[in-house]
């Protein structure tokens, strides 16, 4: 993965390396990445399981560089989306210098945790500990969880943080700086992902139907951008299909009159112009696609076949 960037500088002192953030859905991994980078890069949502994908985002500081990876809730699910979600999670393992073990404080760390944690113990990677939505929970509660959690699993720091409120945020920045080799840049400093803008857009869509629609749709769905292209005046046109499973959830999506429809449209586009600083034509289509979360074929069309981008 190294060897396809192009290293820029070699500055003695500086630092810099992979890290992988890692928990059960829901946690709050995609909204740290978000905070990190500066940008949005992952959907968020409250609902588990709205990650799909390894997405990287670079977070440049002074004296370093942090490739950090967001990653699928590890979750034990039935079809085969989830197991490849799974895999696409667990595969980082040996991929990066640091896993950045997340938990949600408020919850503490229950059954679904402890599976992960179980995952983890096959890794020799260096892990910190990551005790996220600290702004839920009184502070003394902090330091039981600390010593709970510590007491399971060897971590080489423990950083409480708020990622929402952003509080936390630089300590946990050096923490993991501290704890990467000095390397090269390995990302020129106004690039901040390698994710192709189809994905980008993608996630942003995805993001809008999660947050619009609920009950089963929102697992139910696949967004897939077929092109874009430079339309009139330099606007950017985009042809994005939405999947669903059955037809009646293609009707829910549509809405009445095509209102949940525009809705999501109209969102999608106004966050894709912010994003990309263009006026920006959306086209979307919705379509079935029959059990495609359990099959191998439409997981590679869709881009969640591990190994596959
Ligand atoms: N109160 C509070 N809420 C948070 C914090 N961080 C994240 N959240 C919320 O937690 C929910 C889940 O956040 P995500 O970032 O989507 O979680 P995730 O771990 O990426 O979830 P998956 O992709 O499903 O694995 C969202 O509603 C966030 O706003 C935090 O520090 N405090
Ligand atoms: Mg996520």
């Amino acid at each position: 993965m190294r060897s396809a960037h192009n290293i820029t500088t070699n500055d003695t002192g500086f630092k810099s390396g992979y890290a992988s953030l890692i928990g059960k859905p829901n946690v709050g991994k995609s909204t740290l990445l978000n905070r990190l980078v500066r940008e949005k890069l992952a959907a968020m949502s409250r609902r588990p399981q709205t990650t799909r994908n390894r997405i990287t985002g670079v977070c440049h500081l002074k004296g370093g560089q942090i490739i950090l990876m967001d990653t699928p809730g590890i979750h034990q699910g039935a079809r085969k989306l989830n197991e490849e979600m799974v895999k696409t999670s667990l595969s980082t393992y040996g991929d990066v210098d640091l896993i950045l073990f997340m938990i949600d404080a408020r919850q503490g760390c229950g059954e679904d945790d402890a599976f992960v944690l179980e995952s983890l113990k096959q890794s020799r990677t260096p892990k910190i500990l990551v005790i996220n939505k600290i702004d839920l929970i009184p502070k003394a509660r902090i330091l039981e969880l600390t010593s709970e959690i510590n007491a399971r699993e060897t971590f080489v720091e423990t950083v409480p943080i708020s990622a929402l409120k952003e509080d936390g945020l630089d300590l946990l920045e050096q923490v993991i700086l501290k704890h990467l080799p000095e390397g090269p840049r390995y990302f020129p400093e106004d690039m901040i992902t390698d994710a192709p803008e189809e994905f980008l857009i993608m996630e942003i869509i995805r993001e809008k139907i999660f947050k619009l629609t609920a009950m089963e749709i929102p697992y139910s769905v696949a967004v897939v951008v077929d092109g874009l292209r430079e339309g009139k005046r330099g606007m950017l046109v985009i042809d994005a299909t939405i999947f669903v499973e059955k037809a009646s959830q293609k009707k829910i999506v549509i809405g009445g009159g095509g209102k949940l429809l525009k809705k999501i449209g109209t969102w999608s586009r106004e966050e894709i112009e912010r994003r990309f600083g263009n006026k920006v034509f959306l086209n979307l289509y919705v379509k079935v696609k029959e059990r495609w979360r359990d099959n191998v074929r439409d997981l590679k069309e869709f881009g969640y076949k591990h190994g596959f981008h």
